[in-house]
């Protein structure tokens, strides 16, 4: 893997991919949105597709020429129902984000009330958060977790369901450690005769290979995001009943996008190929087991778990109790150097800034694609709790330093 054509053209761009290569086999990703796809996901993505104008739906097209960019999407679209087991697949959303914005756009109008969970307690800024579009356009109410277990409270949501009166409820999390009972979110929203917009970006891969209860079916409206736990192309996807389907295809085009990026729909084709394999579920499953085994180390060593552990990809650490003059972003700093990229993270009952907060955020799903397993997440751990104890102290960092580099030449990436 080079980029001497492009090096050819523009060295100063093939230095900098160069160097991104490099990073990713030299680090532990652990941002726990983040993956490494596969060299033919790659190759799907940076093909001839990024030329193509393919404005509408496969047999339906404003333009001329389609016919590999039909054939393309339809094998994305049949995939992913195998996958998810939805009636009605759209796999246009440039991103999670735009996948939610389809379904807003679909079934809201501006004014309308959305109820969510609270950014700082694990959701995510498309759900209603007042620097996004959602919180400008739409009135929105936020639920938190139960501050004492870190879990959902699914009673206190179906009371506020029911004296809100939203006409959507959105769950689905960027930083829930928890299995998500689909149902009883699901009995919140029929008490207020609402829409259930389940968004399963982190988890598309967990739901998918049946290690998560899968939302499709329960909820009216699945979105995801396609590039994290399920390892395909970047970008978004959006399941729904036949019932909305009309709507949501014209919600994203043209209501929300224009032209598809054709190129990322056939890194989500060949993604969901290879997820369709059963090597997938046992990726899949040794990606819970992974943040399970790293989720007990950091508490053999004092860190404190918001919930207490993990059913998930992730484990987000509240460093409050152990480390209350340590923030997030002085312990994301401290484990970049050392080669361990994860992120700070709010968390429930946040006291910090959201620029440096109390928590930071580690998954497992890249970790996992290099092929480790519980015993080197013991050794990740350990060079967590080592930093974060010592996050000033040379010879710590070094030591850390070292045992990542170990790790990174005995699981090589991308050779
Ligand atoms: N930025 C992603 C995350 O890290 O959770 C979600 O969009």
């Amino acid at each position: 893997m080079n980029h001497e054509t492009v090096r050819a053209v523009d060295p100063a761009v093939a230095d900098a991919l160069d160097g991104e290569l490099q990073r990713q086999r030299d680090t532990l990703a652990m941002i726990a949105s983040e993956n490494h796809v596969s060299p033919a996901v790659l190759e799907a993505q940076g093909s001839v597709l990024t030329n193509k104008y393919a404005e509408g739906y496969p047999g339906k097209r404003y333009y001329a020429g389609c016919e590999y960019a039909d054939e393309i999407e339809q094998l994305a679209i049949e995939r992913a129902t195998e996958l998810w087991g939805a009636e009605h697949v759209n796999v246009q959303p440039h991103s999670g984000t735009q996948a939610n914005m389809g379904v807003y756009l679909a079934m809201l109008d501006p004014g309308d009330k959305i109820l969510s969970l609270d950014l700082s307690h694990g959701g995510h800024l498309s759900h209603g958060h007042p620097a996004n579009f959602t919180g400008q356009l739409y009135d929105v109410k936020q639920y938190e977790v139960d501050p004492e277990t870190g879990y959902l409270d699914y009673e206190g949501l179906r009371e506020m369901a029911e004296e809100f009166d939203p006409d959507i409820v959105v769950s689905g999390y960027s930083a829930y450690p928890r299995e998500v009972e689909w149902e009883r979110v699901q009995a919140a929203a029929d008490a207020a005769d609402a829409y259930h917009l389940a968004d399963i970006a982190h988890i598309t891969g967990l739901v998918a290979a049946g290690v998560h209860e899968s939302p499709v079916g329960v909820a009216d409206f699945v979105t995801g995001s396609t590039h994290k736990t399920i390892r395909a192309g970047r970008g978004g996807i959006i399941m729904t009943s036949e019932e909305h389907a009309d709507d949501v295809d014209s919600a994203v085009f043209p209501g929300g996008q224009g032209g598809p990026l054709m190129h990322n729909i056939a890194g989500k084709a060949v993604g969901f190929k290879e997820a369709l394999e059963p090597e997938f579920d046992e990726y899949a499953e040794q990606v819970v087991d992974n943040a399970k085994a790293l989720g007990e180390t950091l508490e053999d060593h004092g860190l404190e778990l918001v919930s207490g552990g993990t059913d998930t990809h992730l484990v987000l650490v509240d460093l409050r109790p152990s480390h209350p003059d340590t923030t997030g972003g002085e312990a994301e700093d401290a484990l970049e150097e050392v080669g361990l990229v994860l992120n700070a993270n709010t968390v429930p009952g946040e006291t910090r800034s959201p620029f440096n907060p109390s928590g930071i955020r580690a998954g497992t799903p890249g970790l996992t694609t290099r092929g480790m397993g519980e015993a080197e997440m013991e050794r990740v751990g350990d060079v967590i709790a080592r930093v974060v104890d010592a996050p000033d102290d040379g010879d710590v960092k070094a030591e850390a330093s070292d045992e990542v580099d170990a790790l990174t030449d005995e699981f090589p990436l991308y050779e």
